[in-house]
């Protein structure tokens, strides 16, 4: 018999971030959502990837003006800081993506976890970065995360809020089932995760609501197979004549959607989420230690890209 453990779990999604948005204002905009969440029966809310800022990666530059104009050099900063104070305040946990610049230098998009105390209690650097590094003249605009961003050193860790075992992730990594299953076999109960994606693909003429379904797509495979809540924000809408999908969600461990976001606005969505019924996955049909077979596996650490077949 599994006792039942609740968490009051919200997904804020964002509308457009312009270029001329102030970072003060940006953060009026997540605390008016973390209040609106709170007053919902929320304990966490999830904000998306690059939350603070556009989704600059859209634009070539160099390095030196982005450092300036879209990156955090400290983790709190001032400009934040009324973030942390109403998590405090209001004794809200909250995962919040900005583009971080090391005291050496070093580029990450990167997310954190912190508690209802204030406390960052979890960072990640993002790993699967999509896009380019150079200059694309013909292309409607650019994906520059291989320019902008180095993969993260940080590994998919798993970490302790509020009595629940959070992982994280970032955009493009929620379309790889290695990052959910890493997280997983440490016994992560509910993945959070914010995202940026552009309606247009750059690559391919690729119809826009394939964009939506191969993101809930993502989403719910791995929230089932391996028995985890999984909760997705976006920034969406139009950003400078830049369109992003919404379609923010909250998936239980049974596949199923349970609140997605209507808006490509500000949007706050809220479940009280029954963290037990994770469990009946990791007990019966996904029983790790009973069913995997790792030994029958050995490609997926040996192997990057795909080969010839096994003799
Ligand atoms: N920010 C992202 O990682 N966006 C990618 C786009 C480029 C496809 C995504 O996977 O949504």
């Amino acid at each position: 018999m599994t006792s039942k453990r609740t968490l009051g779990l919200a997904v804020a999604q964002m509308g457009p971030v312009h270029l001329s948005d102030t970072r003060a204002a940006v953060v009026r905009r997540l605390v008016e959502m973390m209040r609106e969440a709170k007053s919902r029966g929320a304990e966490m809310v999830v904000f998306p990837e690059l939350a603070l800022t556009t989704f600059f990666p859209r634009y070539w530059m160099d390095e030196k003006e982005a450092d300036e104009r879209f990156y955090e050099k400290t983790m709190p900063n001032a400009d934040v800081q009324p973030l942390f104070n109403t998590a405090r305040e209001l004794q809200m946990g909250f995962y919040l993506g900005y583009a971080e610049l090391t005291p050496e230098g070093r580029r990450f998009n990167t997310a954190i976890i912190v508690d209802r105390g204030g406390a960052i209690v979890g960072k990640y650097r993002k790993i699967h970065l999509p896009g380019h590094s150079d200059h694309k003249p013909d292309a409607p605009f650019q994906h520059l995360e291989k320019k902008f961003f180095e993969v993260g050193d940080l590994g998919f860790r798993v970490f302790n809020a509020m009595d629940v075992r959070f992982g994280m992730c970032l955009c493009n990594d929620r379309r790889w089932p290695e990052t959910y299953r890493v997280m997983a076999l440490q016994s992560a109960e509910v993945v959070v995760l914010g995202y940026n994606t552009p309606s247009q693909n750059i690559h391919w003429n690729e119809p826009a609501h394939l964009r939506t379904t191969t993101h809930l797509v993502s989403l719910q495979a791995n929230a089932y197979q391996n028995g985890m809540w999984v909760a997705a924000a976006g920034k969406c809408g139009s950003e400078d004549g830049h369109h992003m999908i919404g379609s923010s969600v909250i998936v239980a461990p049974t596949g199923e959607i349970v609140a997605r976001s209507l808006t490509e606005e500000d949007e706050v969505i809220c479940v009280n989420a029954d963290l037990s019924i994770g469990e009946y996955f990791r007990q019966h049909v996904f029983n790790f230690a009973k069913h995997r077979r790792p030994e029958h596996y050995k490609l997926i650490v040996e192997r990057t890209g795909a080969g010839e077949p096994l003799v």
